[in-house]
């Protein structure tokens, strides 16, 4: 059996040696936020949180001389270390041990093991779509500590959509006042005051998470015409959404009523239109500020009814504007296609694993202006996909259901022929939330796919001992099984993992 761990560390030994005994005399010492975070988490595996003291048998400690996030675990019969190189290798340290942890016969005990582990790629992202669905501000921190514990340390907020705006933006207060309150299906909406949204940041910061806040244009923009029906274009449908509406399949989008549909590509800024920058200006300043993080996403997808050279002239605009406030811009693949985009823009490639229509060409030229990709290949690591035909909820239109083990067996570097190592940013797998409402449908779609995810970001592409592989992950994420339950993480209990 392998030891439950995910991502798999870069180095493991597993030694023939005496498990170190975790019991009610058990200690902790070292540094206080490390501790804080090591307690939490027995407390809710083994309902026992362990003293703090001078000198305990669990030592965490920061030592420099690592690369960032790495860490050192060392587990022996009389003690166990934790090293990190950094405040966020230690945490990840922490995360390592706590999956460690098990039940046996005489108590909890955490295996012999010596662990060298540090992260493959410095962007390891999950997005969550609070647009189409809102989640409160308990929900985004459950998804935040959900996130951490793979050792992923970006979480990327979509909070724009045609079916609602969730950033309050002071400057133009109607955006949340008239613009929040539709979702899918009719359901409730919502908002993020700048208060909710600094403690979602702050939250994710102690979980050394940065927020990557995206502000989607210059399609999926129907909410801004509830609040400024001066600043969007008349719903534009193509054939196929007309044809979708004929059928009673999707409502029809009508300006200035909030959409409850699912369709994409109706809607559009005006581009033409000064009032539409000044819009830029104020929304990305007031995000910009907000957001301590270096990365603001604008975007840029699926803008179906935008006019191909008003695109081009948009995103040339708006990615300016965003840098001019300071940010590492991020687009959506489809705004590599732009010529003038600002140089060092980052792009999110979500074509497929074998790329079609030209996506990785587009994904290609952010790297020829100096940026770097974001992979989520969405055959892959969409995490609105179903699992199977039988899934009550998610889509399934990225080549089908996507299965555990489709969402594992794929490999960053083989996605997009010519983009080098160096150029992949990281990796990141979003939550789209048209058929996800609730923390319960959140679960069941994250886990155990983000996992995969996860090891696709932190590990890397081969591991001795075959630790990187289906075989061997589908064993690893079975024995995580106990761990999410504690956590109260509803997984989805997927028949291709031998769950105990
Ligand atoms: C495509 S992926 C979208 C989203 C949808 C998603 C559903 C991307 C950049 N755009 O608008 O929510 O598919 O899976």
């Amino acid at each position: 059996m392998r030891a439950a761990l995910s991502p798999v560390p870069v180095r493991v030994r597993v030694h023939d040696a005496e498990p170190f005994p975790l019991t009610t005399q058990t200690t902790i010492s070292g540094e206080a936020a490390a501790a804080g975070t090591l307690r939490s988490l027995l407390q809710a595996r083994t309902g026992r949180q362990p003293a703090l003291v001078a000198s305990g048998a669990i030592r965490l400690h920061i030592e420099g001389g690592g690369t960032p996030e790495s860490y050192r675990l060392v587990v022996g019969s009389a003690g166990i270390s934790v090293i990190g190189h950094d405040a966020a290798g230690l945490f990840y340290g922490v995360q390592t041990l706590g999956q460690l942890v098990e039940s046996a016969p005489g108590g909890w005990r955490v295996p012999a093991v010596e662990i060298d582990d540090f992260p493959r790629f410095a962007y390891r992202g999950v997005m969550l779509d609070v647009a189409r669905h809102f989640f409160d501000v308990q929900t985004v921190t459950a998804v935040i500590d959900r996130a951490a514990s793979l050792k992923l340390n970006h979480l990327h907020l979509h909070l724009t959509d045609d079916q609602g705006w969730r950033l309050a933006v002071e400057s133009w207060p109607k955006l949340t006042e008239q613009g929040s309150a539709s979702a899918v299906r009719g359901d409730r909406g919502g908002y993020y005051s700048k208060e909710d949204y600094r403690r979602i940041v702050e939250y994710a910061a102690e979980r050394h998470m940065t927020v990557v806040p995206e502000i989607d244009m210059p399609g999926h923009t129907h909410a801004i015409g509830l609040a400024y029906p001066e600043l969007v274009q008349d719903p534009a449908l193509s054939p196929g959404m007309a044809a979708e509406i004929a059928q009673g399949r999707q409502p029809s989008p009508r300006k200035g009523v909030g959409y409850q549909g699912t369709a994409v590509g109706f809607s559009s800024l005006r581009i033409h239109d000064p009032r539409t920058y000044e819009f830029l200006h104020a929304v990305l300043a007031e995000v910009a500020e907000g957001t301590p993080g270096p990365f603001l996403h604008i975007g840029g997808d699926e803008a179906l009814s935008t006019d191909a050279g008003d695109f081009a002239a948009f995103m040339q605009r708006a990615s300016a504007i965003a840098s001019s406030h300071g940010k590492v811009v991020v687009a959506w693949h489809e705004a590599g296609a732009v010529p003038g985009l600002v140089a060092g823009a980052v792009g999110q490639y979500w074509g497929s694993v074998n790329p079609a229509d030209g996506a990785d060409r587009k994904a290609l030229a952010f790297v020829e202006r100096g940026g770097r990709v974001i992979l989520s290949p969405s055959d892959a690591i969409y995490l609105d996909m179903k699992y199977d035909a039988d899934t009550p909820i998610g889509l399934d239109w990225a080549n089908g259901p996507t299965s555990v083990r489709r969402s594992y067996e794929w490999e960053p570097s083989d996605v997009i022929r010519g983009l080098p190592e160096e150029a992949i940013l990281g990796v990141e797998a979003p939550l789209w939330t048209e058929t996800v409402s609730s923390l319960a449908d959140i679960d069941h779609m994250m886990f155990p796919r983000v996992a995969s995810a996860a090891e696709a970001a932190w590990s890397p592409a081969t591991i001795e001992n075959e630790w990187r592989t289906w075989g061997s992950f589908r064993q690893r994420i079975a024995g995580l099984g106990p761990l999410w339950k504690s956590m109260g993480i509803g997984f989805f209990r997927s028949p291709e993992v031998p769950w105990a």
